[in-house]
């Protein structure tokens, strides 16, 4: 308040306000005053990257203007916001989606053509912001989107990394991971260097008498780091409400920074300091769907933990509002269990800060958050060592230790005498070391709890909280199925396709009500309009084949049938039940007569996706398909009818070209694993068919197109642990087709055999935990009818634009509001109407 401009001048303030441009001849001025002035640069030395930088400068200033409004707008409204904790955020490039989330892409084209620039070329200068793996920070991103584009009053937390995920390269046929230093120019953050917090770590907890007699927890001793919040704008698409992305940095800090040592000529031990406190915020870790527990990973996650709370905290504080009112206020959403800590940190604040008594902070605590689990897979929730956590975090260990010391009361009175109920619900497991399950605090922590698909949220209340679903009664367990912004997905990512639907529809409005593309089933008999529909469809398959050619030289044709699997390598989402079927249909053309080939429909399979560097089945993956595209393309025998390539560094950027030029793609994870799965719903939506397994969204996909505009195939969910079962007690039974498979490879068909024998084995020999074999026949068979289906375009191309129009409900605008409704209670903050808008 201090600092605020006083009344007298406040007109001559208003006066000289910034407005941001609107017109082309104003968005050249601020591109060029940009270039010319923020830059140093001029019209003799202003390549691509320049232009990109001066355009999105004079964007960011636009954007920057807004956003100011809102957060004042939101100060002012006193009302509920939501805090979106996510320690990943894959935003991909931010220039496109501010060009058409402020509705001034065409004003930018037609003034970076005049300044001697194609939009496209200046666009892909941009360097994605790659904070995240895979799905969950993807759909982190999604989320920020929907929630500024829907007027809510939302922030996101995340990490500001150094490093993002590691840039894939492939040589020789085998992943080689490159550091991704993505900041040394982003025009899209803030630093806020007035926004330090002081993070304490290690130390001991020693207890005092305060005032009042009351004995209080007193954390003592350890280091300090500072975390500096770093800012970025989230423009909504269509209105002024521009969401804030604080992402915190840590750097030394200042009364920790070792003056004597610096003073006394210790520089190494000095400079040392520095760098062991920039470490925490250096790079992401490259795990997706895999836990590790290594000590920097929970150093991040209380440091960002511990720096969101207290910003949010403070901001609630300035209101003046009683504690009890702070759910009312303040939403608190975890993607996933990495955020828990918040859960521990927020009740120390209340009590050991503000005095709070237990029971009520503990109220005000469950009642703020709510957690979103992504996955049932044991190996990837996250547990972390009792010992380790003592040592870095001595007061939160005990206050952990006190939540489970009544949660467990409470249990006991519920289900007296059920000793083994307390041992399997206890937050600590007994184990050597003992460990504490942070989906067990997330949940006892959270008033709500929700899976991502239907299946999966069914599946979550039947396994790892099936006890706590007896505990707290179903209600506090419910679905809200992902979704994926229609901004990015098919307005940034397929622009023809996007205009084809509005000049149908009559105008953009299934942008932002995404349902509104049923209208499109009326269009089935318009011949021009599927004629269009074709040519775009073709157009970004040539698109995608002139990338694939000039980063891998293999030469597809874009009339083949584009066959898609890009996403994460795992073998739960099993590409390697995807190569080998390549393989068999290798071996089926090798063994076809010249006549029989002729009725085959030329395929292109398309691999993509990074492997977590200490993943070595994955990388092996990534080698057999690289390994049988060095035989399958080369071999003139085949020639058109199959090509095999694997996409390098497959990214947000790479999805918006890649996506749009499916026929068909795969999402074919053992039935039970892929907790949703995302990019389902983005091919689809660009009028892609998918082949698929009964698991995550595919379901719901499934019921919204109609079985007949799907390819399903494989084990049911519920069948998958008999089968598994049945498997380790010895009643496997290879697959003959993919017997034949196996041979070719161990006949070194596609190189030494030895690279692929642990890949083999673990279908023959180890169990086949993934249902390889199982699913492979039923697999096979349905890209039969792949084939089939896809000779006769017309029905296919009308299975693809029913399935479109039928894709309204995976809008992430319907998830958000789901989430607002059912779990946040929060109200969109509408601004006022401005002019013509
Ligand atoms: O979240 C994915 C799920 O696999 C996918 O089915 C779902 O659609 C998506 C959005 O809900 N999960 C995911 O991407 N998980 C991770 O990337 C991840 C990253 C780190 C860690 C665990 C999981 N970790 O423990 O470090």
């Amino acid at each position: 308040v201090e600092a605020s401009i006083p009344e007298p001048q406040r007109d001559a303030w208003k006066k000289h306000s910034a407005q941001g441009f609107t017109t082309k001849e104003q968005f050249e001025d601020e591109t060029v005053r940009h270039v010319e002035t923020t830059l140093a640069r001029s019209l003799f030395n202003c390549d691509e990257l320049a232009a990109y930088s001066g355009a999105s400068l004079a964007f960011r200033d636009r954007l920057v203007i807004e956003w100011n409004k809102t957060q004042q707008r939101q100060t002012f409204a006193d009302q509920k916001r939501v805090y979106y904790l996510s320690l990943e955020f894959l935003m991909g490039r931010a220039l496109d989606n501010a060009m058409l989330n402020v509705g001034l892409k065409d004003v930018a084209r037609a003034g970076l053509k005049d300044l001697g620039f194609r939009i496209e070329d200046v666009i892909s200068q941009e360097h994605d912001a790659a904070l995240g793996n895979g799905g969950l920070g993807r759909l982190a991103a999604c989320f920020l989107d929907s929630m500024a584009t829907l007027n809510y009053p939302a922030w996101g937390y995340g990490l500001r990394y150094r490093y993002g995920i590691f840039k894939q390269e492939i040589v020789d046929g085998y992943q080689v991971e490159v550091p991704d230093y993505w900041l040394d120019f982003n025009p899209w953050e803030f630093p806020r260097h007035d926004i330090t917090v002081d993070i304490q770590f290690y130390g001991h907890v020693s207890r005092h008498q305060d005032e009042d007699g009351k004995n209080v927890a007193v954390w003592e001793g350890g280091e300090i780091v500072d975390a500096v919040a770093y800012d970025v704008p989230i423009p909504g698409f269509q209105t002024p409400t521009t969401n804030n992305l604080r992402l915190w940095s840590s750097k030394a800090s200042k009364g920790e920074f070792d003056f004597q040592k610096f003073n006394s000529g210790d520089y190494e031990a000095s400079v040392g300091d520095q760098q062991r406190a920039e470490t925490i915020s250096a790079v992401l870790y490259p795990n997706d769907n895999l836990e590790r527990g290594k000590e920097l990973r929970l150093k991040q996650q209380y440091f960002w933990c511990a720096a969101s709370l207290y910003d949010i905290v403070r901001r609630f504080k300035k209101s003046k509002k009683a504690w009890s009112a702070f759910p009312d206020m303040v939403a608190i959403q975890l993607n996933d269990t990495h955020p828990t800590l918040a859960i521990v940190e927020l009740q120390r604040i209340l009590v050991d800060l503000e005095g709070l008594d237990w029971v009520e902070a503990w109220g005000i605590v469950q009642n703020t958050f709510s957690y979103a689990n992504h996955t049932v897979m044991p190996e990837a929730l996250e547990k972390w060592s009792v010992p380790v956590m003592q040592n870095l975090l001595p007061r939160h260990l005990q206050i952990i230790y006190e939540v489970n010391s009544q949660f467990l009361q409470m249990v006991e009175k519920q289900f007296p005498k059920d000793r083994d109920m307390l041992r399997r619900v206890s937050i600590i497991e007994e184990s050597q070391p003992k460990m504490v399950r942070m989906a067990y605090l997330a949940t006892i922590g959270s008033h709500k709890v929700n899976g991502v698909a239907e299946l999966h949220s069914d599946l979550i209340k039947s396994t790892i909280f099936k006890d706590f679903v007896e505990i707290y009664g179903p209600d506090k367990f419910t679905n809200v199925t992902n979704g994926i912004t229609p901004r990015r997905w098919l307005h940034q990512a397929n622009p023809r396709l996007s205009e084809l639907i509005a000049s149908k529809l009559g105008g953009y409005e299934f942008l932002t009500d995404l349902t509104k593309l049923n209208k499109l089933e009326h269009f089935l008999d318009d011949k021009d309009f599927k004629k269009e529909w074709q040519e775009i469809k073709y157009a970004n398959k040539v698109r995608l084949a002139q990338h694939i050619v000039n980063t891998t030289g293999v030469r597809v044709n874009p009339k083949a049938l584009f066959d898609i699997q890009v996403k994460r390598i795992h073998e739960y989402k099993r590409q390697q039940l995807n190569i080998l079927g390549v393989i068999h249909r290798y071996l089926t053309i090798k063994a076809m007569s010249a006549e029989e080939r002729k009725k085959l429909a030329p395929r292109v399979s398309i691999f993509g996706g990074k492997a977590a560097p200490g993943y070595w089945m994955a990388k092996t993956v990534i080698h057999l398909v690289c390994s049988v595209g060095e035989v399958v393309n080369n071999d003139k025998d085949v020639g058109d009818l199959l090509k095999v390539v694997y996409i390098e560094d497959y990214n947000v950027s790479k999805a918006e070209i890649i996506t749009p030029a499916s026929d068909i793609s795969e999402h074919i994870s053992t039935a039970g694993t892929e907790a949703s799965g995302t990019s389902n719903m983005k091919f689809v939506l660009n009028g892609g068919l998918i082949i698929g397994t009964c698991d995550g969204a595919n379901i719901e996909i499934t019921r919204e197109v109609g079985e007949s505009n799907i390819f399903l195939f494989g084990n049911l969910a519920e069948d998958v642990e008999d089968l598994r079962h049945a498997h380790n007690y010895g009643s496997f039974k290879l697959d003959p087709d993919l017997a034949k498979v196996f041979d070719a490879i161990k006949d070194g068909a596609f190189g030494d055999a030895n690279r692929f024998t642990a890949l083999c084995s673990s279908i023959t020999d180890h169990g086949d935990y993934y249902l390889v074999s199982d699913d492979f026949n039923s697999y096979i068979k349905t890209h039969a009818l792949v084939d089939e289906a896809y000779k006769d375009q017309d029905a296919w191309l009308e299975k693809c634009i029913t399935s479109v129009s039928r894709m309204g409900f995976f809008s992430s605008d319907r998830c958000i509001q789901e989430y607002a409704e059912m779990i946040w209670n929060v109200e969109p903050l509408v601004p006022e109407q401005r002019n013509g808008k």
